[in-house]
């Protein structure tokens, strides 16, 4: 092989390796993928509080049925080549309501650690957040959501008006909600009726703030 051939070839391969540092460990929001692996067809719930002290992502329910399912929610975050993007920082990933109904705390909707080796992370842990969502959710990486249609999963709270705290604000409008129409956003226990229980976790988290 003559030089000049040589000289071409490594040039060839410089710029194919240009290329590939354009896109190689950025996240690609179309290969990156969330999924909620145990819940099937169902759509979901979570009862949030401001100091998760609500339901982890393993006991959330189903929609208006009540009965505890894992939806516990992972991620695989990949760059633009489907290679995994490890020690992706949690507080940069996030879960969101579609119409931001749910309102986490600071960081409140992050995952529960950093992307590990295979850029997967997940959400176990109970988030630090209030508000009510009967919307699906999204999960955003550095403010931009993935390319997939929204996770089934609805989010409720003690904090009923989303300000951080649970008080006699929200206590307030419990009531006046239990004692009407039935309210998705008021249904705690999230069985399709307002009764003790759904009293219960308002007691649960009487007093409960953001960290
Ligand atoms: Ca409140
Ligand atoms: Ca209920």
């Amino acid at each position: 092989m003559g030089l000049q051939k040589i000289m071409s070839l490594v040039v060839c391969v410089l710029i194919l390796c240009s290329a590939a540092m354009a896109t190689a460990g950025i996240v690609d929001l179309t290969n990156s993928i969330a999924t909620m692996d145990e819940v099937g067809s169902y759509s979901v719930t979570l009862f949030n509080l401001p100091n998760a002290g609500g339901s982890a992502f393993s006991e959330a329910q189903i929609y208006m049925d009540g009965t505890v399912i894992d939806a516990t929610i992972s991620l695989v975050v990949l760059d633009g080549y489907g290679i995994p993007i490890p020690g992706y920082p949690a507080e940069d990933m996030w879960l969101e309501s579609v119409d931001d109904g749910m309102v986490p705390c600071t960081a409140g909707s992050s995952p529960d650690f950093p992307t590990n080796e295979f850029g997967e992370t997940s959400w176990v842990n109970p988030l630090n957040a209030g508000g009510c969502s009967e919307d699906f959710t999204q999960v955003v990486i550095s403010g931009l959501s993935l390319n997939q249609g929204p996770l089934a999963m609805h989010f409720n709270s003690a904090d009923m008006n989303g300000d951080g705290a649970v008080n006699l604000a929200d206590v307030g409008t419990f009531s006046g909600l239990f004692y009407g129409e039935y309210s998705f956003c008021a249904d705690f226990s999230n069985d399709g009726v307002l009764n003790l229980t759904d009293v219960g976790r308002l007691a649960q988290g009487s007093g409960a703030t953001c960290p």
